[in-house]
């Protein structure tokens, strides 16, 4: 008898909605069926046929699709395929994702900088504060004449980017925008979500206080004598991995503005400010501020509209070297018609809707740090009912294309080799390939919101299906979650705090056949396999505030429609 196999069933290893579609993809070629048995009695529950045979184009691998949507009643199950293998247990339950969709959120929390993370929020993983940020140092790319280079300023709190310990505006940014971006769309789901963080007693809800703490951290990065806005604040070079942020002591500088970063600063604060003035109490003064700081970083960029940040460049010409992110973003034409959009929702001044071509092709590219279109157009949806006669022809015809950009994203779902949205080209799987599916899921979601049709929303949940388990590696991608866990997140407090188990609620980048970090332990260059759960793989398993952002967009989105 040939040895059974865990993981050869891939599925959603938290389980599915009773109403929503349900799919494993079984890694293996042959004809037969499958069954359901109950995870706890080894009861038989249910039994289907599998699909034909499926062929990765990846690998040539050989897959076939065991659906089970007609079993809806909840419970906790395992899917058995005889000779090939048994999945891990799953749920079949309403707010099947509720845990997850916290935990993205609260992964925030552990990522909070300048402040100590006390045990009654952060349990087995509180830790000191690290990083006070208040004495940062002018790096002579940045110096002006009121502020010369070598001075310093104070620019503390936000979230560590990512596993390294510095803070980038750029993608401070998407990420920041995204997650409004949850809030405005599902205000009802987030008004009542509880995370335990330190201000889960006020009046706003936590998703937004979390938002805040990076936001307000993104103000202290405008200088005020020009509006212009620092590009990052950060080590001269990465701290090694074994290192408490605590530990991490060495001189922090912010270096030259530039134009992307003036710009996704203008975007966020502008998307920020209506939606903090409903909390006048207890924010007075907030959205006033959130706007003036918009508006000055707007004019900014609209005097400096090219300014990139080249490191190469900075690094020929001062010193100290800076060796760290980059984010370094040569086409602004984005990020000024996201900045544009914001600007003009909040204000419903046209001057900001006709100051930039916002419609200069009919591309709909998908969110990424340095492609920020989308969001702004993101907004010009979900406003549409507030918008101005200038928009109004063109925002018509941005639907149109919404639908039928979400459209093309599920063309060939229905055969592909996962069952998933994700995956059905190779650029899919670019550093920080999760993201990808997250921001394709958050894309559709934007289609089932306009249309409500139900096709869409089922979509959507195959690319969370594929981030927690239904994929080319079989992990689940989100750390803390599933049964093949990822245990190894190139992440320097899960590193460094003697915690067996990593810091809960991130997402890992996922595969990235670019390996860039030559890291030994890969076993495939497969596109949908090149993953190695290792701290070395920043490549493939780092963490990122940019990519938990539209996991915890399509959480809260699943969560809070239909199924739930
Ligand atoms: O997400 C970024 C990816 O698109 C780039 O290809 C890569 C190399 O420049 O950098 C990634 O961002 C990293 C950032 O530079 C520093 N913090 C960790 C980020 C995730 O790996």
């Amino acid at each position: 008898l040939a040895q059974l196999s865990t993981d050869s069933v891939r599925l959603n290893q938290l389980g599915y909605y009773p109403d929503a579609p349900k799919t494993a993809a079984i890694y293996g070629a042959g004809k037969g069926g499958f069954i359901l048995k109950t995870a706890e009695g080894n009861q038989t529950v249910y039994h289907g046929q599998l699909s034909e045979n499926r062929t990765s184009p990846f690998s040539a691998k050989t897959t076939r699709i065991a659906d089970f949507s007609a079993f809806t009643k909840p419970g906790r199950y395992v899917l058995e395929v005889p000779e090939i293998g048994a999945s891990y247990p799953f749920e079949i339950k309403n707010q099947v994702h509720d845990a997850a969709s916290r935990a993205a959120i609260k992964g925030y929390y552990f990522q909070r900088m300048s402040t100590p993370l006390p045990e009654k929020y952060a349990g087995k993983w509180a830790r000191p504060g690290g990083h006070p940020d208040v004495s940062v140092l002018v790096h002579p790319s940045a110096a002006s004449p009121l502020r010369p280079a070598g001075t310093t300023l104070s620019a503390p709190g936000g979230w560590y980017d990512a596993g390294d310990y510095n803070k980038y505006i750029v993608n401070s940014g998407i990420s920041v925008g995204t997650m409004l971006a949850a809030y405005e769309d599902f205000p009802a789901y987030y008004d009542t979500l509880n995370l335990n963080i330190p201000e889960s007693s006020n009046a706003l809800p936590d998703l937004l206080d979390e938002v805040l703490y990076n936001l307000r951290w993104m103000l202290t990065m405008q200088d005020p004598n020009d509006g212009g806005v620092y590009h990052k604040l950060t080590n001269p070079v990465f701290d090694g991995m074994n290192v408490m942020p605590h530990e991490a002591t060495k001189p922090r500088f912010v270096v030259q503005k530039s134009t992307a970063a003036a710009l996704d600063f203008a975007a966020v604060m502008a998307q920020g400010s209506r939606i903090f003035k409903k909390y006048r109490q207890p924010l007075p003064g907030l959205a006033d501020s959130c706007l003036i700081a918009a508006q000055r970083a707007w004019g900014w960029a609209k005097v400096n509209p090219n300014v990139v940040y080249d490191q190469d460049a900075i690094n020929s010409s001062f010193d100290p070297d800076i060796k760290t992110g980059t984010y370094g973003d040569r086409n602004l034409a984005d990020e000024f018609i996201w900045a544009a959009c914001e600007l003009y929702i909040t204000t419903k001044s046209e001057t900001y809707y006709k100051a930039v071509n916002l419609f200069p092709d009919e591309k709909m590219p998908l969110p990424s740090w340095p492609q920020v279109r989308l969001m702004g157009y993101y907004s010009l949806l979900r406003h549409a009912g507030e918008i101005t006669d200038v928009a109004r022809k063109d925002v018509a015809k941005l639907k149109v294309r919404m639908v039928a950009m979400a459209d093309g994203l599920i063309e060939g779902t229905e055969k592909h080799y996962l069952n998933t949205v994700m995956g059905h080209s190779k650029s899919d799987y670019a550093w920080g390939s999760s993201s990808v599916a997250a921001n394709q899921g958050m894309a559709i979601m934007q289609a089932y919101r306009l249309t409500q049709d139900r096709k869409y929303l089922n979509a959507a949940l195959t690319n969370v299906d594929y981030l927690l388990g239904r994929n080319g590696t079989g992990y689940c991608f989100l750390t803390g979650f599933g049964s093949k866990r990822v245990m190894h997140p190139h992440h320097r407090p899960s590193v460094a705090d003697g915690v067996t188990e990593p810091v809960p609620g991130l997402l890992s980048g996922g595969p990235n056949p670019g390996k860039q970090d030559k890291c030994p332990t890969y076993t495939s260059d497969l596109p949908d396999e090149a993953f190695t759960d290792d701290d070395c793989s920043y490549a493939s398993n780092e963490i990122c505030i940019n990519w938990n952002a539209p996991l915890v967009y399509l959480l809260g989105a699943v969560e809070a429609s239909t199924f739930s």
